[in-house]
């Protein structure tokens, strides 16, 4: 199959890609599009020429998956030299999502139109990296300084009506007509002749760089490439010769890209695509209809996994046992939909829509109809049992039961009732309407079209879907309790909440392990007698310290939940501890990452070794997606890797930790 095929029609040459399945611009399409060129600007019959693609969109990008081997076939910015000076008029007709090294080739071209639906943009900072086929250079030439800078910085796209307004395109083409269109139009430009990019002057004002650097400094807190492409922009704004600013993008981009950053990033764009795919299931496997859910519990975690469907224009029945939790859950439902209406996320039709799809129950009967129950009830397994011992009672053949137990075994669940086929986990992250991790626990027996449906649904959803095999805590959990464990012993020995939890913000983690425990709340899973002082948190529960939830836990709280040091907790911790007759001593913020996160790694291979998780990849996504791991050291699976297996092992046998086989075979 031919990358590139040319075509004619009258003096027009067309180029048309085909390289599904985002026509990735890989080598043979590289080599295609230069080989095309030449033919056209060999040709006196020919008089322009159309770039245009086949299948879902316009070139997508470069293809990720060259990064790192050896190049092939035509280089990028000899193909884009040549389009842009190429003596005859260039067209590209863009339609889906013209992004990164696509965008950059339509840039390269004299002229652009594309269907309403289309996209345009440079995501390429998702990636670690900055739009290294000149991006940088022309797009200021094109739509301003300012637009520029907001694009590369943030990676978003625009729709092609805002790129028309900001002269990214020059037309618009009909939603089913772009070939034809197209046509007409590379026509039309035959007589306006070739318009290098490259010759255009930049415009606009500088100052957008400080603005953006100032409005996202904590959200680009340890990320190298906003701050690169930004000075790519500057580079642009100071160079009226485009060439000198190509310097600076080229030796910018070398940069990111031989960092551990981008190599982090990219790894965890395909690890995301790898984790909604189920070793061993057919492709095609056919998944069950979901119409209608139902959720059982109205307090946080059912009230957010409710607005999950509804927002996705799914009806829900919600069921509470008492009337009074009832309304409550669902008036913080209305409420969460009217913040996000005020913040523009909602129109009111829309809160109004989706509340309408909502209906509230008392009786779990009301589940009857439902395609997927989701159990969102305390965390106890006796309860669990009895609500699915119930609802195999009361729901319809083939309806999947999922409980959303973040640690119970889901197969001892299941087994409560008389279809564990149709049971699984579905362990949403809180709050559920926000964090985008959802772990699919499967069962012993949960059947392949049950997995396979709510694969599918959570993505639909909009979650990332990671299957987690059944063990105490499934896979992020699991590991959480390995970096909690040594924790708390820190305290024992002398290190403080703030030293253990600086240590892992600086890592790049959003809190530390006791920032974290008193967001979750100390007295979760607290026996209730102050009498019973066993653990550092029997002692702060003791002494009425809950956490956030009370203004006072580990740290003392303001009324914005700001966090400080606080001398009570601090002196409970040391009454505690000087009980251990442990000797305290200064502890390295070193030996806190080999006594925390050290073990996580570790877990993770036990996790694998046990068939807990499909692969390595799969549970560096749980951990950026469900515990915010910074993406740009490429979860603790890749970090290891980075780290190198023979380090971990050398500080896990000094700390005294049983290091997994699968690690120590690497070491
Ligand atoms: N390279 C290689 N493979 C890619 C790819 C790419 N650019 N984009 C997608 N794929 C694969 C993906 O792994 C999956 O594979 C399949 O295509 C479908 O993807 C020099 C340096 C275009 C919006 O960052 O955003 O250009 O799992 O599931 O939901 O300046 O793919 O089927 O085996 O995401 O319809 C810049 C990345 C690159 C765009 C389509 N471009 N792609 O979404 O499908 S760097 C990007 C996307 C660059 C230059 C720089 C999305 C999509 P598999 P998918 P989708």
């Amino acid at each position: 199959m031919q990358s590139v095929t040319p075509s004619r029609d009258g003096e027009i040459l067309i180029l048309t890609v085909n390289n599904p399945p985002v026509n990735a611009l890989s080598w043979h399409v590289r080599d295609g599009l230069g080989d095309g060129l030449d033919v056209a600007l060999a040709d006196d019959g020919v008089k322009g020429v159309l770039l245009i693609c086949d299948g879902q969109t316009f070139i997508a990008g470069a293809d990720i998956s060259e990064f790192g081997k050896p190049a092939q076939g035509r280089n990028f910015l000899d193909v884009l030299d040549a389009f842009e000076k190429a003596s005859k008029p260039v067209v590209a007709a863009i339609h889906g999502t013209a992004l990164g090294g696509g965008l950059e080739t339509a840039l390269v071209c004299h002229y652009r139109i594309a269907v309403p639906s289309a996209k345009l943009g440079v995501p390429e900072v998702k990636l670690g990296l900055l739009p290294g086929g000149g991006g940088t250079q022309r797009l200021p030439r094109v739509v301003g300084i300012e637009q520029a800078a907001i694009m590369v910085a943030h990676g978003e796209p625009i729709s092609a009506a805002k790129a028309l307004d900001f002269g990214l395109i020059d037309a618009l083409a009909g939603e089913t007509t772009l070939a034809a269109d197209a046509l007409a139009f590379a026509k039309e430009c035959v007589a306006k002749g070739p318009r290098p990019t490259r010759d255009r002057p930049v415009t606009g004002e500088i100052a957008i760089v400080e603005k953006l650097k100032a409005e996202n400094a904590r959200k680009w807190k340890g990320f190298e490439a906003p701050y690169a492409n930004l000075r790519c922009i500057e580079a642009a704004a100071a160079n009226a010769n485009i060439d000198d600013g190509l310097k600076v993008e080229r030796e910018e981009f070398v940069k990111l890209m031989s960092g551990s950053q981008s190599a982090a990033q990219r790894h965890m764009f395909f690890a995301e695509r790898q984790a909604a795919k189920i070793d061993g299931l057919a492709k095609d496997i056919a998944l069950r209809d979901i119409k209608r859910v139902g959720v059982i519990g109205a307090g946080t975690m059912g009230g957010g996994i409710s607005m999950n469907f509804l927002s996705k224009g799914i009806p829900v029945t919600i069921v509470e046992m008492a009337q009074e939790n009832l309304d409550r859950g669902v008036g913080v439902i209305r409420k969460n939909y009217e913040n996000s209406a005020a913040k523009g996320r909602f129109t009111t039709e829309q809160v109004e829509g989706m509340m309408g799809i909502l209906t509230p129950s008392l009786s779990l009967d009301d589940l009857a109809d439902c395609d997927l129950v989701i159990e969102a009830v305390y965390e106890s397994m006796d309860v669990k049992k009895d609500v699915f011992g119930k609802l195999d009672g009361i729901c319809k053949a083939g309806a999947i039961l999922a409980s959303n137990t973040s640690y119970l075994d889901v197969d001892e669940i299941a087994a409560s009732t008389s279809r564990p086929q149709d049971v699984v986990g579905m362990h949403f992250f809180s709050p559920a309407n926000v964090m985008k991790l959802l772990e699919v626990v499967r069962g012993e027996k949960t059947a392949d079209d049950v997995l396979a449906t709510t694969m599918a649904i959570g993505k639909k959803i909009g979650k990332v879907a990671v299957v987690a095999g059944v063990c105490h805590g499934f896979i992020g959990n699991r590991m959480l309790s390995q970096r909690q464990i040594p924790a708390n012993q820190l305290l024992m020995e002398g290190a403080t909440p703030a030293q253990i939890d600086k240590v892992h913000t600086e890592f790049g983690m959003p809190m530390g392990p006791f920032q974290m425990s008193d967001l979750a709340g100390l007295d979760i899973g607290w026996h209730r007698d102050p009498t019973r002082i066993e653990t550092v948190r029997d002692a702060l529960c003791a002494a009425g310290r809950f956490g956030q939830k009370n203004g006072k836990g580990f740290y003392d709280y303001d009324e914005k939940r700001v966090a400080t040091p606080s001398a009570e907790a601090l002196a409970i911790i040391e009454e505690f501890r000087s009980k251990s007759n442990l000797a305290k001593r200064d502890i390295t913020d070193q030996e806190i990452i080999e006594r925390t996160l050290y073990p996580m790694v570790n877990e993770g291979y036990l996790i694998l070794e046990e068939g807990k998780a499909q692969r390595a990849s799969d549970i560096d996504v749980v951990w950026i997606y469900g515990y915010g791991w910074p993406i740009y050291r490429g979860g603790p699976m890749f970090w290891g890797d980075l780290e190198g297996a023979k380090k971990i092992v050398e500080a896990l046998d000094r700390h005294g930790v049983k290091v997994a086989d699968s690690l120590r075979a690497k070491a």
